[in-house]
């Protein structure tokens, strides 16, 4: 994390956004940002003897430990950088982690059953974001922390402790462009929070999007409210995938006191995956913001 983040702060002075046609000195094509924080994860923790295999949004397929390093228990999932939209112009990404312990016999390659866990039995997970400072947030299935990167010592410090999610808060955030696209129920619930309605004291809300999953869910962690990505008539399962993305953010965001779900009342947790890349509807946040989504 703090070589992406390196690099992430440097993006518009080394020539590392979009794609280039320059070469390195081992003579490889200079990579886009997203896949050289591919690289990073991949190259930082195959050697360890915690992994028998990962999974990243940038590769179709497992990856497999080399085979001249130890495996060890657990699996890792990852999103190397997320938002990638928001690269290229200097707005908030991050990297999104998920590890599960094998379920298969140790020391051998893990396979797709490691992998095709519900979100529940995920040991650990967590992000970080690339903001105005760098930050990682984690849960170990106590509690959710979060630690501050100071640059003058190159560590990340505890600076917050024990994150709890508001209860409710007058913020949505969700990608309100497809709301054409949308089933009755969610354009109503979105409809409805617009509304002053006096009579049961509710204010309209305020919308909160900035199009990177990680900046909008640690908003949604610290201030309270809910984000969306619901399915539409064109995306069944919404954009986001299940493995990398929304279980551990649904993993954090529970263990803060909020709650996560598909938006069709099952908790996100509890899906089993068919699919390494595969995608589902997500509503994520403040207890009773989410209830009101529900409703
Ligand atoms: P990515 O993994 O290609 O970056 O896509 C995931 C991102 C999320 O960070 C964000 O919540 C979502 O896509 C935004 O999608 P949209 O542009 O449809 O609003
Ligand atoms: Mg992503």
């Amino acid at each position: 994390i703090k070589i992406i983040n390196r690099d992430v702060s440097r993006a518009g002075l080394v020539d590392i956004l979009g794609s280039t046609q320059m070469t390195n000195i081992q003579g490889e094509e200079v990579q886009k940002l997203d896949e050289f924080a591919n690289g990073v994860i991949y190259r930082a923790m195959d050697h360890g003897g915690h992994l028998c295999g990962m999974a990243s949004e940038e590769n179709e397929d497992i990856l497999p430990i080399p085979s001249e390093y130890p495996k060890g228990k657990y699996v890792l999932l990852f999103d190397p950088l997320d938002g990638s939209s928001n690269i290229d112009v200097n707005v908030s990404i991050g990297t999104i982690f998920s590890i599960l312990r094998r379920v298969t016999p140790e020391g051998t390659d893990g396979t797709k059953d490691d992998f095709f866990q519900p979100g529940y039995k995920q040991i650990a997970a967590g992000y970080a974001i690339y903001g105005p400072s760098a930050m990682l947030v984690y849960t170990a299935g106590r509690g959710v922390y979060g630690f501050t990167l100071d640059p003058s010592v190159g560590e990340f410090l505890l600076s917050h402790d024990n994150i709890r999610i508001p209860e409710h808060k007058g913020i949505y955030s969700v990608n309100e462009g497809n709301y054409n696209k949308w089933s009755e129920g969610m354009r109503n619930y979105i409809d409805w929070c617009k509304k002053d309605i006096p009579e049961e004291n509710k204010k309209a809300y305020s919308l909160r999007y900035i199009g990177s999953m990680v900046a909008d869910v640690h908003r949604t962690l610290l201030y309270g409210g809910v984000f969306l990505y619901p399915a539409d008539v064109k995306s069944h399962k919404g954009k986001l995938r299940l493995l990398y993305e929304a279980n551990p953010m649904s993993f954090i965001i529970e263990q803060a006191g909020g709650k996560a779900t598909d938006g069709q009342g099952n908790r996100l947790l509890e899906i089993v995956p068919d699919g390494l890349h595969q995608r589902t509807p997500l509503v994520v946040g403040s207890p009773k913001n989410v209830d009101e989504v529900e409703r």
